[in-house]
C-alpha cells in the first residue's frame, strides 16, 4: 500500500479519476511551499518552484501496489515524462508526507497555474 497525493486528472471529478476505482480516499491535502502547477492543456505537471508560498492543493488516497502500477504506467514514468518522489505536505493534511508525481519535460513557455488544478 502507498500514499499517494494527486493533484490533477487523478482527483475526483477528473478526467483519470477512474483509474483510482477501488482505493481508499482519505482527504484533503496540500504540499509544503515550493511547488507550482503548469498546464500541459488537458492536464496538469507540478514542478518544484522554490520561491513559492502556497504549495499544490490536491486529495490523498491508499492505492494498492497493482494500481500504482498502472498509474506510473499512465503518468509515463517509462518515458520521463513524470517521476514519482515523495513530497511534504503541510497541516492540517492527514499525512505528513507522501508520493506524488513530478513533471519532468521542460515547462518554459507554459502557462503556470498557481495552487489548484479546477476538475469537473
Ligand atoms: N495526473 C496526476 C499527475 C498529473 C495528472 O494529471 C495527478 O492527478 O496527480
Amino acid at each position: 500500500m502507498t500514499t499517494l497525493f494527486v493533484y490533477g486528472t487523478l482527483k475526483r471529478g477528473g478526467s483519470n479519476h477512474h483509474f483510482l476505482a477501488g482505493q481508499v480516499y482519505i482527504g484533503p491535502a496540500r504540499t509544503q511551499p515550493g511547488f507550482i502547477l503548469y498546464s500541459l492543456g488537458d492536464y496538469p505537471g507540478m514542478v518544484r518552484a522554490p520561491g513559492d508560498t502556497l504549495g499544490v492543493t490536491g486529495e490523498l488516497w491508499t492505492v494498492d501496489d497493482a494500481c500504482l502500477a498502472e498509474l506510473d504506467r499512465l503518468e509515463g514514468l517509462d518515458e520521463g515524462l513524470y517521476e514519482r518522489v515523495d513530497v511534504l505536505l503541510a497541516p492540517p493534511s492527514p499525512a505528513s508526507s507522501a508520493q506524488t508525481y513530478l513533471y519532468l519535460h521542460p515547462h518554459h513557455g507554459l502557462a503556470p497555474i498557481g495552487d489548484t488544478w479546477p476538475v469537473g
